[in-house]
């Protein structure tokens, strides 16, 4: 049963200036139509209630190319209980300690250093920082996952992180050496408060290293779906520079990362400090250009793609539904749920879907109520298709799960176009 959903007002949240250049010339090319929160999954006792959906609309700032949301819901109601746990991917705990080891080697970090962790979720990066007895610091606003990594010995501090928190944490812990921030830089509205609390708590020689889901990358491959209200800013590596201009900051290097669909890892230094920047960063502004990431053509024509990928996967579902087959989807991912509300899909096409996370098992999706069991339950059931809605761990599901393909069960790609494997 799908959730009736009470719409809040389009004229509610409303973006009006570019969140970095704050310009108001900011053109929308997206519409997701109304959506409740990506990560509101509901348990069974509350499955009745009304829902808020909230609209989900995309625009790009004209002056600094900064892609964002039009409507901002409060970070207090999608972050103060959060069902997100990196660590329950092998792929996310391999990323986390090549990505430690890489700063530790790179960066020269000696066990008296400080790192600090912003949106430190369970604390599976910081952990590849302990083990090698460098201090470690999380600041989590999700009091749920906040507790877990305090249980599990890394210390976290329960709370958004603001120039006001970092000017506290200085005080208290010392200035960091290095500062990581995965996922969670697209998240804030006010990113020139986060930007102030990063550069009075770095250290002079300190590197803050950020990643985000890159925008080229979520253009080029149809990744529609990881646009939700979580992710507030889409980002490029133009208007970052803008941003950390503004903040006596540079941009010192930059790599790419296939995690999430195609990711940036960014190294950040203060403009006073005496790194040289890597020619990559030029040649990464460069090539955005190129791919015509500052005209707003490239924009319009993602969202006519966007609406191909919604006719050509809704018209296979119900071509092998109405022959009878069974299909499940895999993974209850934040972005599965953009999708399955985007193209109005429910119990009537998925009979359920299976996931790793415990918090998620025995809960209903968001909007569409499609009941959530553990992965087990694929090689029991057999369905004859699955839906792999957290396609960026497809290899991974797919390697996991050869007991299903080789009895012939068969599964779906949605992005970047439609695929059966
Ligand atoms: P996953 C999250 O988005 C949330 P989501 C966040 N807002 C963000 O920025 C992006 O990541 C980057 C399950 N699974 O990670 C676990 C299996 O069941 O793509 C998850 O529920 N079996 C912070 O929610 C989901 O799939 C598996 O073997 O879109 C994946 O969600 C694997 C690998 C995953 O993120």
């Amino acid at each position: 049963m799908k959730s009736t959903g009470t719409r809040v007002p389009s004229t509610r949240y409303r973006l009006k200036n570019c969140r970095i250049c704050g310009s108001a010339r900011i053109k929308q090319f997206l519409s997701l139509h109304y959506m409740p929160i990506p990560n509101g999954f509901v348990p069974k006792k509350d499955i009745k209630k009304k829902e808020f959906h909230f609209p989900l609309k995309v625009c790009v700032c004209t002056d600094c190319w900064l892609v964002q949301l039009t409507h901002v819901i409060p970070a207090e109601i999608m972050f103060r209980n959060y069902l997100y746990i990196p660590s329950t991917s092998t792929t996310v705990v391999a990323h986390f300690r090549e990505m430690a080891d890489h700063i530790i080697k790179n960066f020269n970090v000696k066990r008296k250093d400080l790192v600090i962790d912003i949106g430190s979720n369970d604390g599976t990066l910081l952990s590849n920082f302990q083990k090698k007895n460098i201090p470690v610091l999380g600041v989590d606003p999700a009091e749920n996952i906040a507790r877990q990594a305090n249980k599990n010995g890394i210390r976290t501090l329960c709370t958004f992180f603001t120039e006001e928190k970092a000017q506290k944490i200085a005080q208290e812990y010392g200035k960091a050496k290095i500062i990581t921030a995965t996922n969670v830089i697209a998240h804030i509205q006010d990113l020139h408060d986060v930007m102030k609390g990063i550069a009075l708590l770095l250290q002079d020689n300190g590197i803050f290293v950020m990643e985000a889901p890159y925008l080229a990358d979520l253009v080029e491959r149809n990744e529609f779906d990881t646009i939700y209200h979580e992710h507030l800013s889409y980002f490029s590596v133009h208007p970052l520079e803008v941003l950390f201009h503004q903040h006596g900051l540079k941009i010192i290097d930059i790599q790419k990362q296939s995690i999430h669909g195609g990711s940036l890892r960014v190294f950040v230094a203060k403009q006073s400090a005496d790194y040289t920047v890597h020619p990559r960063v030029e040649k990464f502004l460069i090539e955005e250009k190129a791919k015509n990431l500052q005209n707003i053509k490239t924009y319009d024509d993602f969202a006519l793609r966007v609406k191909k990928v919604k006719r050509d996967l809704l018209q296979f579902l119900r071509k092998i539904r109405k022959e009878g087959k069974t299909i499940i989807g895999y993974g209850a991912a934040a972005k599965g749920n953009v999708l399955l509300n985007y193209c109005d899909i429910s119990t009537d096409l998925l009979d359920y879907i299976v996931d790793s996370i415990p918090y998620k098992q025995g809960k209903y999706t968001p909007g569409t109520h499609i009941p959530i069991y553990p992965e087990s339950k694929i090689v029991k059931a057999m369905p004859d298709y699955t839906l792999i809605l957290a396609w960026n761990f497809a290899d991974e599901i797919i390697r996991k799960n050869q007991e299903y393909v080789q009895k012939g069960g068969r599964f779906i790609i949605p992005v970047p176009y439609l695929k059966i494997v």
